[in-house]
């Protein structure tokens, strides 16, 4: 399969051509895309077998471009590593699968979450752990949750992001619309409840403060097909909790199939924020330490790119164009080039 462009290299491209920058200037913008496109996001994917990891990471990251980590013998229990563009996926089973594989899986994460990286920094970024939705007995989930993750999580209790999967089947398949592919009030209800619980089942056994979602990431199934719930409220999620200088590469890596993104709660607008958050953080880091302040750069980036609906590109070019030029201008054309699949 062909890789994809990368976007740190279209940007660059577009930088060198445009003639409003000088060469000094330029060079840096470029040492700082370079950067970028090194920039690795690891991100640990554990939940009970069948919870939905798999549908999850194809949901976001796009089916065809996992592809399983090279040395695994999958007749072993150990963390499989699906490694992306700059995402990196290790996805391990949960608990639930009797006593022995337990220990062992328990195992394996807790050394997941001791690696460090070759600056010495934790190797982990982020820990999504997925609930089965349907399932009415989590408890194997808050085990691993409350006893082998948050203790061996270090300070930063962040990293840890709980959501809820399959919320279509929550009910047993009740009170789901599948022609509006939308949850009914009552089941809006039952699942608010289990945000609540989740939430109360881990704080109380831990003391520590997690913001569940549910969502659904679909299923295709033969002729049997349904697009994810609530899939840009995860992603908006895992964007927050990851380091804001960072957060740029998912811009490679996301599903560039906008039918997966486009169901959700509309309690707020995350296909926006998704994408102003993206920007933000693309518009920082190629400009640091060129000769426009970044913190100008960054309070730019909440105003222009913050508009709700607006498309970036129109925002882009109307606001930081007309307002700063130069490197901002440059920069903020560039990037909203990047989304343009992104409706
Ligand atoms: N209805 C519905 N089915 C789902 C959803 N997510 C996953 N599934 C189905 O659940 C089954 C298991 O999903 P997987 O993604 O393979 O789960 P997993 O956690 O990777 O499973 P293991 O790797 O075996 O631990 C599959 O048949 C999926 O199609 C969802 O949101 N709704
Ligand atoms: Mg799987």
């Amino acid at each position: 399969m062909q890789k994809e462009e990368h976007f740190t290299d279209k940007l660059a491209n577009d930088i060198q051509r445009d003639d409003t920058l000088d060469a000094a200037t330029k060079a840096q913008i470029m040492s700082n895309l370079r950067k970028m496109k090194d920039i690795k996001v690891n991100i640990l994917i554990t939940g009970a077998t069948g919870c939905g990891k798999s549908s999850t990471i194809n949901a976001l990251f796009g089916e065809n471009k996992a592809k399983v980590g090279q040395g695994v013998d999958p007749e072993t229990m150990e963390i499989r590593k699906h490694e992306l563009s700059n995402i990196v996926l290790y996805d391990s089973p949960g608990l639930g699968d009797g006593k022995e594989a337990d220990l062992e899986h328990a195992k394996n994460i807790t050394a997941k979450l001791y690696e460090t990286d070759d600056k010495g920094n934790l190797l982990i970024d982020l820990v999504l752990v997925i609930l089965d939705g349907g399932s009415r007995d989590l408890g194997t989930s808050f085990q691993l949750i409350n006893k082998v993750i948050i203790p061996n999580l270090g300070e930063d209790k962040k990293r840890l992001l709980v959501a809820i999967n399959q919320a279509d089947v929550a009910m047993k398949g009740r009170n789901w619309n599948h022609e509006k592919n939308f949850p009914e009030l009552e089941l809006v209800d039952f699942l608010d409840e289990k945000v609540k619980s989740t939430q109360k089942r881990i704080k109380e056994a831990t003391g520590v403060d997690v913001e569940p979602i549910y969502y659904s990431a679909g299923y295709k199934d033969g002729d049997q097909k349904q697009n994810p719930y609530n899939l840009s409220k995860l992603m908006l999620l895992i964007l927050q909790h990851t380091k804001q200088e960072k957060r740029a590469v998912f811009a490679q890596d996301m599903n560039k199939d906008s039918k997966m993104w486009k169901d959700d709660d509309r309690l707020s607008d995350y296909r926006g924020e998704i994408r102003s958050t993206l920007a933000e953080s693309i518009t920082n880091g190629a400009s640091t330490g060129a000769d426009i302040g970044s913190n100008i750069l960054g309070g730019l980036g909440s105003i222009v790119f913050g508009s709700a609906g607006e498309r970036v590109g129109e925002a882009v070019g109307k606001v930081v164009g007309g307002v700063v030029g130069g490197v901002a201008g440059a920069i903020g054309g560039a990037v909203s080039k990047i989304f343009s699949w992104f409706d």
